[in-house]
């Protein structure tokens, strides 16, 4: 029986605006995809730099089409794409917006400015947040001293907060997310590599610089039901349903490695970053 998440946990995400999942990729899944992704050609050529506020980079590789390369079985897995269908309001079909391999370098990796995803999304014209939902695997151990990601837990429901420029990324106004501390809880999200987590696009987040010894790597998906139209987005991928396979695929599966038919953003010629 394929992966579905409980009751439990969609009540949740609800209330928290976000949910762990332990363990969603076992250690032969985990291994493969951080052999994968640690050597991988395309990713390299594909990857950019974004500076946060310090001037401090983080790099990562975006692309748009789910293939048969790992990312796009693991993106395509019955698990992600059920697990996306259950959490996301609608009914309409489950399509894949674009995925990232999030690359936090050891000393060098930039940080994360306060922000909600939607903060994005919503200058994308995509009008209804509460259709759309990222999944972030951990691919390596997140921790505090590797720069993990922190969420305000049920900040998701206070919609949408103005966001303005913070270095090359969109930020939350800071008042908003001042006052939203005052009662809300600032949770680290620590994972263990091949944790999911799951996240609203209006729950405010961020990260840190990654001072430690250790990367911090890993793949965030990011899905949207076909009806949820946006107007002022070239990428066709976010109203084209997800071709579904198996979790086994991953494993089993011969599949390819990933090319330029995934669609990559190049950041010179697209200012869209998310
Ligand atoms: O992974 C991180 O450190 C932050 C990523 C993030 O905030 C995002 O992709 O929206």
């Amino acid at each position: 029986m394929s992966f579905q998440l409980s009751a439990a946990q969609i009540t949740d995400y609800n209330k928290d605006g976000y949910l762990v999942v332990k363990n969603f990729l076992d250690a032969n899944e985990i291994n493969k995809l951080q052999q994968i992704a640690f050597d991988d050609g395309a990713m390299r050529k594909h990857a950019f730099d974004l500076n946060d506020q310090a001037g401090k980079k983080t790099k990562l590789t975006l692309w748009y089409k789910p293939g048969n390369d790992a990312y796009g079985l693991l993106t395509r897995s019955d698990r992600m794409v059920n697990g996306a269908d259950s959490l996301m309001e609608g009914e309409s079909a489950v399509c894949h917006f674009h995925s990232k391999l999030m690359q936090k370098e050891p000393k060098v990796g930039g940080a994360w400015e306060w922000h909600q995803d939607y903060g994005y999304w919503y200058k994308n014209e995509f009008l209804l947040p509460g259709q759309m939902i990222s999944i972030m695997i951990a691919i390596t151990d997140a921790s505090k001293e590797n720069g993990c990601l922190q969420v305000i837990r049920g900040s998701h429901k206070m919609g949408r907060v103005e966001h303005g420029f913070a270095g090359e990324q969109v930020g939350a106004a800071q008042r908003y997310v001042d006052l939203a501390l005052k009662t809300m809880e600032l949770v680290y999200v620590e994972l263990k590599a091949g944790d999911a987590l799951f996240f609203h696009p209006n729950i405010l987040h961020r990260s840190e610089a990654n001072l430690s010894d250790n990367a911090r790597w890993s793949l965030i998906s990011v899905y949207n039901r076909s009806s949820n139209v946006p107007y002022n987005e070239p990428s066709q991928s976010s109203t084209v349903p997800v071709e579904p396979v198996p979790d086994e695929a991953l494993l089993k599966w011969k599949e390819e490695l990933i090319d330029d038919s995934a669609n990559f953003l190049e950041k010179e010629k697209d200012q869209a970053l998310k």
